[in-house]
């Protein structure tokens, strides 16, 4: 048959990627188009997103797209971080560059909210009640932004936003919706009464549309622009985690999963919510994943801590750091110390949200100096971390995981998955590290094959990618130990 070919828009914390995906019929082949650089901008102490200059490059990755697919792509889909929005005043204009959910009104916002009100929260959504979602950011808007706060007429979070901006149709899928905390999980719709419990207006969210459904054409002037042909947007999971979890390649009974990039989302997928004082207490989420599913999972910090030390070193030595060379130095201090001596932490905690200098945060919360033995300390408790967190999660579900699937871009660490590996004593299968372009590109194909489900959809995804296995070695148990103390109450 013939090729059919979309592109996929990968829109993270730290690069925004076009990818051209290739079906023919029996596999997809990816191929990256363009890549360039995403991060913040400061102002008097906010961080935003620069989403015009977001907007552009994914105009050019378009284009380019379209001419390595030889003049004819059949559909783009988009999938971005989550939380963040923009808003949009009566005149029917972006009222600002959005924020970035690394700031304090968050924190601030669920501040308002009482014991009660926070349980009513997660019974309500499914989802936990982290001081970043977009609600408590809405409430933190509210208190100490009131003007924006009272222009405000729409809400478009950021795959939305970029969606509105393509293709001029306002709406929205459950992936990203779900990391409101406005959502009801259960029946995938916004729900009044989380809107009123946090004490913000209704009516600015827009309607939900199924995957694999059309959430609008390209605008012709972009066309006319680009000078390409008019093509659909399609409903992808445009949570760039569920976009991820799409490409699990596990076939057989339930999995486990860690999707790695700047967060660390570890989770399992599930056919409803579960929605109980356990989940509660461990802090796990019931977010929207990709045709109707849920993924079970923890926001955990991720590569965030390791790029922001990589980027502190580069700036202090003024030279590059191949991650190479990091990995090396943490590996030389690990041997030296022992598992008796690694500084452990808790990869959750407050002082490594946004510090100015995150080695100075480190170093002030393991009392340790040298960076080469914090290098060893952050591998561990990332690993030890991510154990813990897939203990949580067989309990919970009360189900065993064989293997533990890393995807991301961060699934490229092969000292991170080994030790991961080490710790939980399952086998840890890596890949694929393309996930969440891929996840975009392979729901594209539900608009153009009728009759394809998620299960076919992950079974051409698993026939299309080689993931690397690493069998646990060594017992890491002392280590292990040392952070389950460390982290009791
Ligand atoms: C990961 C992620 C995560 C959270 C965070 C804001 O990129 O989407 O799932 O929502 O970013």
């Amino acid at each position: 048959g013939k090729e059919i070919h979309c592109v996929g828009f990968d829109c993270g914390n730290s690069s925004i990627r076009t990818v051209l995906g290739h079906f023919d019929g029996t596999n997809i082949e990816v191929e990256l188009i363009q890549q360039v650089p995403n991060g913040t901008v400061r102002v008097e102490g906010y961080d935003y997103w620069d989403i015009l200059h977001i907007f552009s490059q994914m105009q050019q990755g378009l284009k380019q797209a379209v001419a390595a697919a030889g003049g004819t792509v059949a559909s783009a889909g988009i999938s971005t971080w989550g939380i963040d929005f923009g808003l949009f005043g009566p005149s029917g204009q972006l009222l600002g560059n959005p924020l970035c959910y690394r700031n304090e009104l968050g924190g601030l916002g669920l501040g308002t909210l009482g014991e009660e009100s926070r349980k009513k929260m997660f019974e309500q959504s499914g989802i936990q009640n982290h001081p970043m979602n977009s609600v408590y950011q809405f409430v933190g808007i509210r208190d100490h932004l009131p003007e924006y706060y009272r222009l405000a007429e729409k809400m478009m979070l950021t795959p939305d936003l970029l969606n509105f901006l393509f293709t001029g149709s306002f709406n929205t899928e459950t992936s990203i919706a779900s990391t409101t905390q406005l959502m009801n999980m259960r029946s995938g719709r916004f729900d009044d009464s989380l809107f009123d419990i946090a004490g913000i207006k209704k009516g600015i969210m827009p309607p939900v549309v199924d995957h694999g459904t059309v959430r609008g054409m390209l605008r012709q002037d972009i066309a006319d622009y680009l000078d390409i042909a008019p093509l659909p947007f399609v409903a992808v999971p445009s949570h760039d985690t569920a976009a991820a979890v799409v490409t699990v390649p596990s076939l057989e009974g339930p999995f486990a999963f860690i999707s790695s990039g700047t967060w660390s989302l570890i989770g399992t997928e599930l056919s409803a919510p579960l929605i109980n004082d356990e989940v509660y207490n461990c802090e796990l989420a019931n977010e929207g994943g990709a045709c109707g599913t849920i993924t079970l999972l923890k926001n955990s910090a991720g590569m965030h801590i390791l790029q922001n030390v990589k980027n502190e070193l580069e700036m202090r030595e003024n030279r590059r750091f191949a991650w190479d060379e990091v990995v090396d130095l943490s590996l030389k201090a690990a041997a030296f110390l022992g598992d008796e001596k690694i500084p452990l932490f808790d990869p959750n905690h407050p002082s490594l949200y946004n510090p100015d200098s995150m080695i100075q945060a480190l170093q002030l919360l393991t009392g340790e100096k040298k960076l080469d033995n914090i290098l060893a300390g952050i591998y561990a408790s990332l690993a030890c971390n991510y154990g813990a967190a897939i203990c949580d999660i067989e309990k919970i579900t009360g189900t065993e995981y064989p293997v533990i699937h890393i995807i991301g871009g961060g699934c490229r660490n092969d000292h991170l998955n080994q030790m991961t590996a080490d710790i939980s004593g399952k086998p840890v299968v890596a890949g694929p590290v393309e996930a969440t372009s891929l996840g975009t590109i392979a729901v594209q194909l539900m608009h153009h094959v009728p009759g394809l489900g998620l299960t076919d959809i992950r079974k051409i995804v698993s026939d299309s990618v080689q993931p690397l296995r690493f069998e646990p070695k060594v017992g890491r148990d002392r280590l292990y130990q040392r952070y389950e103390e460390l982290l009791k109450p």
